[in-house]
């Protein structure tokens, strides 16, 4: 028998789901991300090495992985959309399983925010968003004839409305209206730029205050060298190995309820992004998992 890392079809016996939002609505710029999460899937169930080269061992021998497909999120709104998402996570979530969703564009995190919200105290759980852009506008209508409040662009404003706090990390590009957002809200909302200078990895840990943590990774926050294919490419993202440590060391020091990565838009050049996705997405499962690799 072939082992491989998504290895039963009963989501009920998995210890974690990977859960697809192949949602893609608002596009402000490049499309495809409705693609992402079966070319991620494709990668990891075909071109992944189960043999983790850090933790030495084969992860996905020790951890029940299934996956689920999100469905209806075809043409419709971010609101609806939200919706969907936010009660077909909630079921999974409330079952105990860990949650690694895939999107589709970045508007997918509030649904599965959402959920969570209504399980736990927001307040107690940092989102650690790794992203190219803030995602804090109000709505899209400086951009857009489209006035959409649930556009990508907006993601991080709604999920901070719901009470979490956000540290934000790749940061480098963003609007006037947002970076009022974020100066009137320095309290809850932490943000490390990119400058061409790294954020030492303890200063980010320190930031965040709570144990709780939920990532949600923008691919467009890591280099665009390592992560081409994406909706609204920025030069200057974070080193893939300084990307990598961050979400190891955030993963062994917190307590991590969930996580996302979204925004992979394939590329028919180049499969780097969805392998890249795939590998961040099994490096998170054995993290999370590691104490039952040791057993
Ligand atoms: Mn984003």
């Amino acid at each position: 028998m072939i082992d491989k890392i998504i290895n039963t079809k009963n989501v009920d016996e998995a210890d974690l789901v990977i859960l697809s939002a192949p949602y893609e609505h608002s596009v402000s710029f490049l499309g495809g991300t409705a693609k992402g999460p079966n070319k991620i899937i494709e990668c990891l169930d075909n071109y992944l090495e189960l043999f983790d080269i850090d933790l030495k061992c084969e992860p996905a021998k020790k951890i029940k992985t299934a996956k689920k497909e999100i469905s209806g999120l075809k043409n419709i709104g971010g609101k609806e959309a939200s919706k969907k998402i936010s009660t077909q996570y909630e079921k999974i979530y409330n079952d105990h399983k860990f949650i690694i969703m895939l999107g589709g564009e970045h508007t997918v995190s509030y649904g599965a925010l959402e959920a969570i919200s209504k399980k736990e105290n927001p307040k107690e759980i940092t989102i650690l968003q790794i992203d190219a852009h803030q995602d804090l506008r109000d709505d899209s209508s400086d951009y857009s004839n489209k006035k959409d409040k649930f556009a990508h662009s907006c993601v991080m404003r709604r999920v901070h409305e719901l009470g979490f706090p956000i540290v934000q990390v790749g940061i480098r590009t963003y609007s006037k209206y947002e970076y009022e957002y974020w100066q009137n809200n320095k309290n809850t909302i932490t943000v490390f730029g990119c400058d061409g200078k790294e954020t030492p990895i303890n200063k980010i840990l320190e930031s965040i205050k709570t144990k709780k943590v939920y990532i949600t990774l923008d691919v467009d926050g890591f280099d665009p060298s390592f992560m081409p294919g994406t909706g609204t490419p920025v030069q200057g993202g974070l080193d893939w190995h300084y990307g990598l440590d961050l979400i190891t060391q955030i993963i062994n020091t917190k307590n991590l309820i969930a996580a996302d990565i979204v925004e992979v838009s394939p590329q028919k050049e180049s499969a780097l992004t969805e392998f890249g996705a795939a590998l961040i997405c099994y490096k998170i499962m054995a993290h999370k998992f590691k104490n039952k690799l040791i057993s």
